[in-house]
C-alpha cells in the first residue's frame, strides 16, 4: 500500500513538472482583441557567450497569436525563420530585416508547427515558437 502511494506521489510531481515544463507563455490580449505575447532580445546578444539570447528561448503558443520581439541590446539583430543560415529557405515565412536596438518585430502566427528562428547577423542566436 505505501508503495502504491509512493509511485502515485512520483507518477503526480512527474505529471505537475510536464505541465510546467510544456506550459504556454502566458497570451495577453490586445486592444483589438488578439492574442500577443512579448519575446525579449536579451541584452547582450551579440555576444556568443550570452546565457541566453531569445527570452523565452522556445515559446509555446497557440494559433492565432501575435509574436513581438523586443530588441533589448545595444546592436542591430534580426528575427528570421529557419536554422540554417546557408539554406535558401531562410526568411521565407518570416524576416524582420534589421531590428534597431529598443525597436520592435510582430509576427502572426496563423498555422500550427514547430517554427525555428535564428539572427541572420549572429547565427549562433537561436530560438523556436511550438504553435498548437
Ligand atoms: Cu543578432
Amino acid at each position: 500500500m505505501k508503495k502504491i502511494l509512493f509511485v502515485g506521489v512520483i507518477l503526480a510531481l512527474a505529471y505537475g513538472l510536464s505541465i510546467i515544463h510544456s506550459a504556454p507563455i502566458s497570451a495577453q490580449t490586445n486592444s483589438n482583441n488578439n492574442k500577443v505575447v512579448d519575446i525579449s532580445i536579451v541584452s547582450g546578444s551579440r555576444s556568443a557567450s550570452n546565457l541566453k539570447f531569445y527570452d523565452p528561448t522556445k515559446a509555446n503558443i497557440t494559433i492565432g497569436t501575435a509574436v513581438t520581439w523586443t530588441n533589448n541590446d545595444g546592436t542591430y539583430h534580426t528575427v528570421t525563420s529557419g536554422n540554417n543560415p546557408n539554406s535558401p529557405s531562410i526568411g521565407n515565412l518570416f524576416d524582420s530585416s534589421y531590428i534597431s536596438p529598443g525597436q520592435t518585430f510582430t509576427y502572426n502566427f496563423t498555422k500550427s508547427g514547430t517554427f525555428d528562428y535564428f539572427c541572420f547577423i549572429h547565427p549562433f542566436m537561436k530560438g523556436q515558437v511550438i504553435v498548437k
